[in-house]
């Protein structure tokens, strides 16, 4: 038998994702009382793909191939956001699901009370994860706009406003311009952040202004990208590969791609998505070979069953 050996973009992930759970288990490893302590942990530290961070730290790496690892407090924080969304995304109030990465979802296990506080909790924690755990070799002004930077993608400007208007056009209520209103959905639940865990790792490690903002466009392609995969997904993947429930768009009569272009016009707009990103790579003016694990993490968006 001929033994595989794993690509270096494999090895860089397997690598990355141990790393950033082993941080994330650090940051998370005390605190009372208890049982919201084990809620936060129980979410964060479940098998998510970590493709935030992962698009995080590939493009400090891309900037600074020997210290990109000062970005991995904002990874993780990007991680807890990311997490905290998850948890409140599947309460009764919103999604109502009971299953999220292959497991009862939070408030399934903790009760809704707890769901909502370890949410709001992970909230706060990623700010702090950042003010406390970046290195002192970063300076402070950059800290800070990076921390402003990620309250801007969360709240009412990008995460909780498209979750707002995405319940607005849930049940069968649909606006004059559906596409360019599901975009803007789409880019502000998430692609700000996609956008954020991009623009943070390149500016974390002194891209030049020109370089941050490409890199930002290039995060937001690769959000929207991946968003457009996940309406694919919910009409064509199943429960084990997906580790929640599928179908679930289509029954709450939700505006998703699909719902308004087809499952062929979607993929084509993948197609487009992929050449607008690989362009914006490309504006960086950075060598080619220090991009192809964001080439790879943009494949892995766009190409992914889970
Ligand atoms: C209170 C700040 C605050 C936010 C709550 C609920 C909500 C507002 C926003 C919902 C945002 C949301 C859940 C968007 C969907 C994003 C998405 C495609 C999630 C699935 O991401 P994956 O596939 O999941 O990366 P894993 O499990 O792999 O991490």
């Amino acid at each position: 038998m001929v033994a595989t050996t794993k690509s270096n973009f494999e090895e860089f992930v397997a690598q990355k994702r141990m790393l950033v759970d082993a941080h994330l288990a650090e940051y998370l490893a005390t605190g009372s009382p208890e049982v919201l302590w084990e809620s936060m942990r129980y979410s964060v530290l479940s098998a998510g793909k970590r493709i935030r961070a992962l698009l995080c730290l590939a493009t400090a790496k891309a900037v600074n191939e020997e210290n990109y690892l000062v970005a991995m407090p904002c990874a993780c924080a990007i991680e807890m956001i990311h997490a905290m969304s998850l948890i409140h995304d599947d309460l009764p109030a919103l999604d109502n699901d009971d299953i999220r990465r292959g497991k009862p979802t939070n408030h399934k296990v903790f009760g809704e009370a707890t769901a909502l506080l370890a949410g709001d909790a992970l909230l706060m924690l990623a700010m702090e994860t950042i003010a406390n755990h970046i290195s002192d070799t970063v300076d402070k002004s950059v800290v800070l706009k990076v921390i402003s930077e990620l309250a801007n993608a969360t709240g009412a400007h990008g995460m909780v406003g498209g979750q707002v208007d995405d319940i607005a056009f849930t049940g069968g209520k649909l606006p004059d311009d559906k596409l360019a209103v599901l975009q803007s959905i789409h880019l502000r639940k998430t692609g700000m952040l996609t956008r954020f865990s991009t623009w943070s790792g390149a500016t974390l490690l002194g891209a030049t202004p020109e370089q941050q903002s490409h890199f930002a466009r290039f995060g937001e392609i690769l959000g929207l990208a991946f968003q457009i995969t996940d309406d694919l997904l919910d009409v064509t993947g199943s429960a084990e590969t997906l580790g929640k429930t599928p179908g679930k768009d289509a029954h709450a009569m939700k505006l998703t791609w699909v719902a308004i272009e087809g499952i062929d016009k979607s993929k084509a707009k993948l197609v487009d998505l992929r050449c607008e990103a690989e362009d914006a790579l490309a504006k960086t003016g950075i060598a080619k070979k220090s991009l192809t694990y964001l080439e790879s993490l943009l494949q892995l968006a766009i190409f992914r069953i889970s």
